[in-house]
């Protein structure tokens, strides 16, 4: 599903219209030798790169994006530096929440291609050291999906108990949850005459996963990718996964949602303890393949539930995003410098798993940028994305500075929240327009008429091809960035020690590691910032800096002694 923090809290996915595509069902895959082995440790320090398969590339000119799309553009992720793609549901699906309300877990949407088109797409990202990661919504499934069918039948088919079944009167809901889209999570099934739950849509019925059977049905789905040659999985709205037997009503608080509803805690359907028995259990499944990663999709609200994530003996999730890194809208030095400190201090030395920009959320580039300093902004967050230690995700056109292009009018909206919830909440078509590759029609992602959603008016500024040959663009700036990340030892596994940690405007940070030390200096001030750094806290007796990546004339600026950072401004040099 699709969580959002930038609008009050709200949290999205969509419903729509159910239209049963009928998927091709997979065939057991082609005998490959084995499953592919992977390097365990790949992820580590790696980039991801978010795709939403309907908005990246158009193959076939129908004016939806599609696997054979992203299979063209391989060699652009690979020049990027990507090294894993993370894709956005694909299966058959009605599109009620455009992919996260699934009918069949174990085939392609025809929309967006066959089998064969994924075997390929793996296959020809693996040639170029890409991995690929499947999104898994294990949290519900679509209303149409033969599982819910059958449950909904009677109360006592085989599978009456996959779902959250609860008794009750018509009107009168078993209790006062809210479903993260708005409105009561409840709804009335006038052939069991009993209520299910559904944590999003109605549309998007929960799964029982107190249910063994249902468990070992995903587990299997998930060996099944596996055999495919898939890398890793992105978990959809885990901490969803269980509710409160006891559905003990939630305290209200102060205020409504953008739907009108009186807003709740969410203590009782969030983030139970038994998440983490299935954490445990799908990093078993998983670890049959050394490096199959697990990334989850974990709005969680603090630092001590997201350390939880990954497990007291780490044999849980390997990445919990952490959301609540960048997907704020504060562009300050202090809160940066502290949530650093906390990734590197209160995670017990796992890997942290950094994002600004996804599916759910306003662009970064509209969430932090002032109007008149936009283009630095961007870069300075592109520098506290890709040279902390972490794993990064780059969401699709984030690199090239794509900007939110909401809809103006209802009409426009298609997101169901942005069509439940106007005009507080616009939906999130905004964040989801065509990728922008070339100044030609329709920003060169599609060859039919029609884009599903209006491209950017703003493309013929902001695209791949313009960008890829000035080398002052944003995209360049990104390149440069990833491909230091990756050569430079002290930015790929170095330490990483917070340094001038006074300093109100300026985050400043020294990773050490393999002989080499870099000083990274981030100016948040819209303001020129004079820098002089103590030699026994930078750890190295020399004062001279190499400036290996710049935002801003800080060139000839060689000494540690005194740096003067323009206003957004960043140096990323080597201290010797
Ligand atoms: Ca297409
Ligand atoms: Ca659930």
């Amino acid at each position: 599903m699709s969580i959002k923090i930038s609008r009050r809290a709200v949290l999205g996915a969509v419903w729509g219209i159910a239209l049963l595509s009928f998927g091709c069902t997979a065939k057991p895959p082609a005998p490959k030798a084995a499953t592919p082995a992977f390097d365990a440790n790949w992820w580590k320090g790696a980039v991801i790169y978010e795709i939403y398969p309907r908005s990246f590339a158009d193959s076939d000119g129908d004016g939806v994006g599609d696997l054979n799309g992203i299979t063209a553009h391989l060699d652009y992720l690979q020049e990027l530096g990507v090294d894993g793609i993370w894709i956005t549901p694909f299966y058959p699906s009605p599109q009620v929440d455009f992919g996260y309300d699934i009918t069949d877990y174990n085939a392609i949407d025809p929309q967006y291609g066959t089998m064969a088109d994924f075997d390929r797409l793996v296959d020809e990202a693996g040639k170029r050291n890409i991995k690929i990661i499947n999104d898994l919504v294990l949290n519900h499934t679509s209303d149409q999906h033969p599982w819910f069918l059958e449950s909904r039948s009677s109360r006592t088919n085989p599978k009456a108990d996959w779902y959250v079944w609860v008794d009750g009167q018509p009107g009168t809901p078993p209790n006062n949850w809210l479903s993260i889209f708005g409105h009561s999570a409840w709804q009335w099934d006038d052939t069991r005459k009993q209520y299910y739950y559904h944590a999003f849509y109605k549309q998007q019925p929960d799964l029982n996963w107190r249910n063994r059977a249902v468990r070992t049905a995903m587990y299997d789905m998930i060996r099944g990718w596996m055999k495919r040659g898939v890398a890793g999985f992105r978990l959809d709205a885990v901490p969803q996964l269980f509710e409160d037997p006891k559905l003990t009503n939630e305290k209200f608080l102060e205020g409504k949602n953008a739907y009108g509803d009186r807003l709740t805690e969410r203590v009782h359907t969030d983030n139970l303890p038994e998440v983490h028995d299935v954490y445990r259990e799908l990093r078993q499944v998983v670890d049959v393949t050394p490096g199959t990663v697990l990334i989850g999709e974990t709005y969680l609200p603090n630092v001590e539930q997201l350390a939880a994530a990954y497990g007291a003996k780490d044999d849980e999730l390997q990445l919990p995003m952490d959301t609540q890194y960048g997907m704020g809208n504060k562009l300050s030095a202090e809160f940066f410098r502290e949530k650093l400190r906390q990734a590197e201090t209160e995670l017990n030395g796992n890997m942290p798993l950094f994002v600004f920009d996804n599916h759910d959320n306003r662009r970064s580039w509209n969430r932090f940028g002032d109007g008149s300093h936009d283009d630095a902004i961007a870069r300075l967050i592109a520098t506290l994305l890709l040279t902390p230690r972490d794993t990064a995700l780059v969401y699709y056109g984030q690199e090239i500075g794509m900007m939110n292009n909401d809809p103006k009018t209802l009409e426009q909206v298609k997101d169901p929240i942005g069509k439940i919830g106007w005009p507080k909440e616009v939906g999130r078509d905004g964040e989801r327009t065509p990728m922008q590759w070339t100044v030609g029609p329709n920003a060169g992602f599609t060859s039919g008429p029609t884009p599903w959603l209006p491209v950017a008016p703003n493309f013929p500024q902001v695209n791949v091809s313009l960008e890829t040959g000035n080398p002052s663009s944003l995209l360049s700036y990104y390149r440069k960035l990833i491909h230091l990340r990756k050569e430079n030892a002290a930015l790929q596994h170095g330490d990483l020690k917070i340094v001038d940690a006074k300093n109100p405007d300026v985050l400043s940070f020294v990773r050490t590691g393999g002989g080499s030390t870099v000083l990274v200096s981030m100016n948040f001030s819209d303001s020129a910032k004079s820098l002089s750094f103590d030699a026994g806290e930078i750890g190295v007796a020399g004062r001279a800096l190499t400036p290996l990546v710049e935002s801003g004339s800080v060139s000839g600026q060689q000494s540690l002694d005194k740096l003067v950072l323009p206003p957004f401004g960043v140096v990323v040099g080597e201290v010797h």
